[in-house]
């Protein structure tokens, strides 16, 4: 049947495609934003991209979350005027590659926590490791293949 076949097609390709999946990065996972955790420690071996997301999880008015540069993550100077994230649970959209310093503006927390978290973004699509594979110019990799394979799977049910 040919409308089947088109179907299957257009779905395959669709996924394959289509743009990478953003991230939502839970920043200390289970333990969420708080003192005695180590960030560096969490964002090892983790990619970021442009597109992907922070989540900020802790109790409301115990913490808050400063974006600040460089200088003032080492030193932990809060910058003047600066306005915090303070919801308990702040979303921040990666917009934009490069280095980037968050750290909890409340009492000494950037200090002792240490609550500090830098992390570098990559840009959309592009990974530092590994070295790209032959067959993967286009972002094929398995996972997006296995969900083509299930989508066209389901849509083969489906009609
Ligand atoms: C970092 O921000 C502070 C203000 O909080 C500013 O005084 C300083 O010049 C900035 N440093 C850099 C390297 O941009
Ligand atoms: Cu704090």
């Amino acid at each position: 049947m040919a409308s089947k076949a088109f179907f299957i097609a257009v779905a395959v390709f669709a996924t394959i495609f289509a743009p990478t999946m953003a991230t939502q990065f839970v920043v200390g996972d289970d333990k969420g934003w708080t003192l005695g955790v180590d960030y560096a420690k969490w964002a090892e071996g983790k990619e970021f991209h442009v597109g992907d997301m922070l989540m900020f999880n802790y109790p409301p008015g115990k913490h808050n979350v400063l974006k600040v540069n460089g200088t003032d993550f080492k030193q932990c100077t809060k910058p003047l005027g600066a306005e915090p994230l303070t919801s308990g649970s702040d979303m921040i959209t990666l917009a934009a590659p490069g280095k980037k310093w968050y750290i909890c503006g409340v009492a000494n927390h950037c200090n002792q926590g240490p609550m500090k978290l830098v992390i570098n973004v990559w840009p959309e699509g592009y990974s530092p490791t590994p070295a790209p594979q032959p067959g993967s110019a286009y972002g094929i990799t398995a996972p997006s293949l296995m969900i083509a394979a299930l989508v066209s799977m389901i849509v083969w049910i489906m009609i």
